[in-house]
C-alpha cells in the first residue's frame, strides 16, 4: 500500500471519519555537499519518489492529535513547548510549536502519518515527516508562508524542539525540490537553482545502496563536527567556513594549530568547491565526469571529516570496482546510504558486486535500488 493510502486508511481507523486532505513530502538523496549546510555553504540534493504522507483534518482550536502507522496509539497535545512531547511525535509537536513561535495561528488538527522513506538510513525521514505536517497545517489554516521560508520553520522544529543540531538541507530538499531536477541551494541566502537532472536520458542512473548500518543525528558525533567547524570559523575570523575561499585554503589551514580541526576545515572548503564543480559539469552535460567528484567527496568524508563506517566504505569500493563512475556516502554519516553513478544497464551487476563484498566482510546484506528525482512537498 502506498503511504497516501496508508495514511488515509489510518486516519479513518483512528478518527472514524475522512481526512480533509493528504499532504506528501519526500525524503532526499544528497548528490554532493555534505556537512556544508550549517557552514552556510552549498548543497545539491534531489528528492526521492519515496514520501511521508500526512492525512489531516480539523480539530478544535489549540488541540492536536497525531498517530502513525509506525507506532501504536495516538498522541495528543495542546499549546506546547520544547521538551513536552517526546519520541516520534516530537517532530509533529515541533512543527506546531515553530509555526506558533513565528506568530502564525496554527489550526487544531488530527493527523495520521504513513511513510515510504526508510527510517534511520540517512534519507531524511525526519525532514519528510516535518515537511508533510508543516505543509498540511499551512494549507489547513490558510496560512501565508512563502515556500522559501518554510524549510527554516521545519528546521527550527528539529533543532529546538527535537534537539538535533542539523542544518537546512533536508527540509529544503523535501519542500523545494522539483521532479527531474537537483536543488542547488545556497545555505546562506536560501537562493536556489533547479539543475536539470535527467540521468536516464544520458543512459545513466543513481544506484542507492542502503548499508543497513543504522545512523543517528541526536547523538554526539554530528554535533561535535558542527562545533569544530564553528570554532574553526571563529579562530579564522570569518562568519562561517563558507567564507574561507578555496584558493585561500592552505593559508587558512596554516593558521590552525589543531590537526583534527585542519582536516575538518579542509573537508568543508573542498566540499563546497565540489558542489560548484558538480553543478558546472551537470550544466555542461558532462554527467559522467561528476563521478570522480563524488568519489573525491567520499575520500574527504572518510579521511578528513571522519564520518564514514566500514559498511559504507566497502560499498563505495565495491561499486567502483564494478565500474561505477563514482560513489560516495550520502547524508550525515556514521552509516546510512551510498550513492553510485552507474551506467543504467549496470544496476544488477553493481548490486551483486556490493552484496558479495558485504557477504565477504560479514556485514548484514545491503538494500539497493535506483533513485530518480521526484517532486517536493505537495497536497495530493
Ligand atoms: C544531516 C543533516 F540533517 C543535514 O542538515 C546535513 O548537515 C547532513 O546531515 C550532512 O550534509 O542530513
Amino acid at each position: 500500500m502506498s503511504a497516501a493510502s496508508g495514511a488515509e486508511a489510518h486516519f479513518r481507523a483512528e478518527f472514524g471519519t475522512e481526512p480533509a486532505g493528504r499532504w506528501a513530502a519526500p525524503g532526499r538523496v544528497n548528490l554532493i555537499g555534505e556537512h556544508t549546510d550549517y557552514n552556510e555553504g552549498f548543497v545539491l540534493p534531489f528528492a526521492l519518489p519515496q514520501r511521508t504522507v500526512a492525512a489531516a483534518g480539523p480539530a478544535p482550536a489549540g488541540e492536536w492529535t497525531v498517530c502513525s502507522t509506525f507506532a501504536p496509539g495516538a498522541v495528543s497535545f495542546g499549546t506546547t513547548s520544547p521538551g513536552e512531547v517526546t519520541g516520534w511525535a516530537a517532530y509533529v509537536a515541533g512543527v506546531v510549536w515553530a509555526l506558533r513561535e513565528a506568530g502564525l495561528e496554527v489550526p487544531g488538527a488530527r493527523i495520521a502519518l504513513d511513510s515510504e522513506v526508510p527510517v534511520g538510513s540517512g534519507l531524511s525521514s525526519s525532514a519528510a515527516l516535518e515537511s508533510s505536517v508543516l505543509t498540511a497545517l499551512i494549507d489547513l489554516g490558510g496560512l501565508d508562508v512563502p515556500l522559501e521560508q518554510r524549510p527554516a520553520l521545519a528546521q527550527r522544529a528539529e533543532n529546538v524542539y527535537v534537539g538535533a543540531p542539523t542544518g537546512i538541507m533536508d527540509q529544503s530538499a523535501s519542500i523545494r525540490c522539483q521532479a527531474g531536477r537537483a536543488l542547488f541551494l545556497d545555505c546562506r541566502s536560501y537562493e536556489v537553482k533547479q539543475i536539470p537532472f535527467d540521468l536516464a536520458a544520458a543512459g545513466l542512473a543513481i544506484l542507492v545502496i542502503n548499508s543497513n548500518a543504522p545512523h543517528q543525528h541526536v547523538d554526539g558525533e554530528y554535533g561535535a563536527r558542527r562545533k569544530s567547524c564553528e570554532e574553526a570559523a571563529r579562530i579564522l575570523g570569518v562568519p562561517a567556513l563558507r567564507d574561507v575561499p578555496f584558493d585561500g585554503l592552505d593559508e587558512a589551514l596554516a593558521r590552525l594549530d589543531d590537526e583534527v580541526m585542519r582536516r575538518r576545515v579542509r573537508h568543508v572548503v573542498t566540499e563546497d568547491q565540489r558542489v560548484l564543480d558538480t553543478v558546472a559539469l551537470l550544466e555542461q552535460g558532462r554527467t559522467r565526469e561528476v563521478g570522480s567528484v563524488l568519489t573525491a567527496g567520499h575520500a574527504s568524508m572518510r579521511d578528513d571529516f571522519e564520518i564514514t563506517v566500514p559498511q559504507v566504505d566497502v560499498a563505495v569500493e565495491a561499486a567502483l570496482a564494478a565500474g561505477a563512475y563514482g560513489a560516495r556516502m550520502t547524508g550525515g554519516g556514521f552509516g546510512g546510504c551510498v550513492l553510485a553513478l552507474i551506467d543504467a544497464d549496470r544496476a544488477d551487476a553493481t548490486t551483486s558486486a556490493v552484496e558479495q563484498a558485504y557477504a565477504k566482510a560479514g556485514f548484514k546484506a545491503p538494500t539497493c535500488w535506483i533513485a530518480t528525482a521526484g517532486p517536493g512537498a505537495t497536497r495530493l
